[in-house]
């Protein structure tokens, strides 16, 4: 089978607003005394504001017994941080290789998603400017379940009518990767193996990223069933 869609996570696969969402839980996390390094960082990546602040304060070093309006206020001052850190985006920020790779799948006449758990993903999209370059942004505020329930990437597939073995998802997070496989999608990996150990192709950067090597990896995939790396 050919793919008929490409779904695209944006924060760390499109731009790398994935430093900005670091350095805004950072200092949230400066502020109520919790350290959040880079190891902590990685499972915050994919995950929604909400589930994020949760495991920030699961590595407080003394329980921190905050009320739901308390944390609501702290997620609304990360997002705030956020804001601000993203209002210097602009089209020059979309990572290397990302331009070959829409344009490809466009000449192919190729399906084209954006699937963020980002509720900011249209405005960096906009900033970007790449509003224009996909068929479809799943609202995040609409999904039920965060990533790694698939909801995100089969409300793509839904959308376009189209089976989920036919998609292919490209994410940098491991909580994005178990996603796109529990929707029974062929998933595309941006990082390390450490991290990204279940992605079904595995590259380090986005540079590396071609259509020909994703159809190929996808191809090998239904033929022998089993992952295929770089
Ligand atoms: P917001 P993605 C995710 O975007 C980020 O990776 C994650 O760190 C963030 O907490 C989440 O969006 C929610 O973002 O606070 O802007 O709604 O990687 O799924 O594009
Ligand atoms: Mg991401």
């Amino acid at each position: 089978m050919q793919p008929q869609a490409f779904i695209f996570d944006l924060d760390g696969v499109i731009t790398d607003t994935a430093e900005f969402h670091y350095l805004a839980w950072k200092q949230i996390g400066a502020e109520l005394g919790i350290e959040v390094d880079r190891k902590l960082n990685e499972r915050l990546k994919g995950v929604s504001r909400m589930e994020s602040l949760e495991r920030v304060l699961a590595a407080a070093p003394r329980p921190l017994d905050l009320s739901a309006g308390e944390k609501e206020q702290w997620a609304t001052q990360k997002n705030l941080l956020y804001q601000g850190l993203i209002e210097t985006i602009r089209p020059s920020d979309r990572l290397p290789g990302i331009d070959e790779l829409l344009k490809s799948i466009r000449n192919a006449d190729l399906l084209l998603a954006l699937g963020s758990a980002s509720r900011n993903a249209k405005v960096v999209l906009e900033r970007l400017g790449l509003a224009g370059a996909v068929d479809y942004i799943v609202d995040a505020g609409q999904i039920r379940f965060g990533k790694p329930h698939p909801e995100t990437f089969m409300n793509a597939a839904d959308y376009f009518g189209i089976p989920y073995e036919a998609c292919v998802g490209v994410e940098d997070s491991a909580a994005g990767i178990e996603a796109i496989n529990a929707a029974g999608m062929f998933s595309v990996g941006i990082g390390s193996p450490d991290a990204l150990r279940e992605a079904k192709y595995l590259v380090a950067d986005t540079s590396e990223l071609t259509l020909g090597g994703i159809l190929e990896a996808y191809r090998g995939d239904e033929d022998c069933g089993s992952p295929f790396r770089l």
